[in-house]
């Protein structure tokens, strides 16, 4: 039994997955573009089954959510996690956990969202964006001051389902924007509070659009201020977005997973890496 779960341990085969150029280039940027992380034919997969949520008729069913030509599929509660076996293979990429828990500095980490967006054409609106420049951050809006360590940190990020042309939809980000938000927060006494709460950010430089492809994946900061751009482009555009914590998180995205929180048929999808960042099996089984 022992040396089964010394098999199946998904730390024994954590390795590094990012250069200490990209490394630095993270710390820089907040932010880097990783290509390939799946293959064409695996992101088409997942597209497919994205799209096929939508019913063919158009119904949005009520919880859905669209803006400005981004459809933002909800669960009936408004959660707004898909953790559907089909999907749960891009929760457990190994080099994408390998890429996290190098920057979260823990092999031990959890992962969350899984909030899903399809992007059509929008043919109006006077700025590139639809969304305003903004930070979503697990630090309750309680807590006047970031801690800016890493029990706090989050890792962030999308995979592209699609193809992604310019002012086709894509993530945008400020090149090194989470350095002037960790400084404006230190500089302020209620840091966290600034911005209405970070949700508008003005006055920072212009974000930039990620072009990419289908099976990248746009890993960001916490911290780095972003939003979407309007899709000009006759191709929707389709993503998947991730989050990652420490097991230490102190605003509770690690805590306990209740029993029977995820069904029989999407623990058998989880492999024994993914039942650890799900939080259906504790990091401290097997040898470590
Ligand atoms: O659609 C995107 O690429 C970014 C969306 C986003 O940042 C959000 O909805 O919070
Ligand atoms: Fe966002």
């Amino acid at each position: 039994m022992q040396q089964m779960l010394d098999a199946e341990s998904p730390v024994a085969a954590a390795a590094r997955s990012l250069t200490d150029e990209e490394v630095e280039r993270f710390h820089r940027d907040g932010y880097l573009l990783l290509k390939g992380v799946i293959s064409k034919e695996e992101a088409e997969r997942c597209r497919r089954y994205v799209v096929g949520m939508m019913d063919p008729d158009l119904t949005l069913p009520v919880p859905w959510m669209a803006r400005f030509g981004r459809i933002k599929p909800l669960q009936p509660d408004f959660s707004e996690t898909f953790a559907d076996p089909a999907l749960i293979p891009l929760f457990q990429n190994e080099r994408l956990y390998r890429a996290a828990s190098q920057l979260l500095e823990s092999e031990r980490l959890r992962i969350f969202d899984g909030s899903l967006a399809i992007t059509i054409r929008h043919d109006v609106g006077e700025t590139p964006y639809s969304q305003p420049l903004h930070l979503d951050v697990r630090v309750p809006t309680e807590v006047s001051q970031f801690r800016l360590d890493m029990p706090e940190m989050e890792l962030a990020g999308c995979f592209y389902l699609t193809d992604v042309r310019p002012t086709g939809g894509g993530i945008c980000v400020v090149p090194g924007g989470h350095r002037l938000v960790m400084e404006a927060a230190r500089a302020h006494p209620t840091g966290r509070l600034l911005h209405d709460f970070w949700r508008d950010i003005k006055g920072f430089p212009e974000p930039v659009e990620i072009v990419a492809e289908a099976g990248d994946f746009v890993l960001t900061h916490f911290l780095m201020p972003h939003n979407a751009s309007h899709n000009r482009m006759p191709e929707a555009r389709v993503a998947q977005f991730l989050r990652w914590v420490r097991d230490d998180h102190v605003y509770g995205q690690a805590d306990e997973v209740p029993p029977g929180h995820y069904d029989a048929e999407q623990v058998a999808t989880m492999s024994p890496l993914g039942r650890r960042l799900f939080g259906v099996e504790p990091w401290d089984t097997g040898d470590r």
